[in-house]
């Protein structure tokens, strides 16, 4: 089953919007493998972010998710990272759609709310930098056969 790494960033904690971020990964159907709420120190938040070292905004980025608490979770699906991506909604809130997190409740790309990992191999490596293997529970849900066809 493929996990991938998301995160409530400060922005959407300061707003109250933890719960209807969860909620809408949850109603998805997506299974909830690990969750918590931490603070990223810099050298943390600076190799989350080492892709975009070189880009213009890396230092607003790096303040912006040390500057409170974020939510880190793993979700797990079939396609997990293609289909919290899609739940997600394009980077800049001015190109997602409705229905998505960013395009329903967001409006500006450096306070986008979420973060969900790329791609299956990126998926990997975050969820390493946030969650200890113990921290991450493999269970199974009296509903699943409702949800994912056996
Ligand atoms: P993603 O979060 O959709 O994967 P990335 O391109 O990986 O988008 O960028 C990481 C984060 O950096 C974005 O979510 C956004 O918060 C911030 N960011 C990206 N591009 C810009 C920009 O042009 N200005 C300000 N912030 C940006
Ligand atoms: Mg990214």
């Amino acid at each position: 089953m493929e996990r991938t790494l998301v995160l409530v960033k400060p922005d959407g904690v300061q707003r109250g919007l933890i719960g209807e971020i969860v909620s809408r990964l949850e109603r998805r159907g997506l299974k909830l493998a690990g969750m918590k709420l931490m603070r990223l120190d810099q050298p943390a938040a600076r190799q989350h972010y080492g892709e975009h070292v070189d880009r213009p905004f890396f230092a607003g980025l790096v303040e912006f998710i040390t500057s409170g608490p974020l939510v880190a979770m793993v979700w797990e699906a079939d396609s997990a990272v293609e289909i919290v991506r899609n739940t997600i909604g394009a980077t800049d809130p001015g190109n997602s759609a409705p229905g998505t997190i960013r395009g329903d409740l967001a409006v500006n790309i450096g306070r986008n709310l979420v973060h969900g990992s790329d791609g299956v191999e990126s998926a990997q490596r975050e969820i390493n930098l946030f969650f200890r293997p113990e921290e991450l529970l493999d269970y199974s849900r009296s509903n699943d056969p409702w949800i994912i066809e056996p």
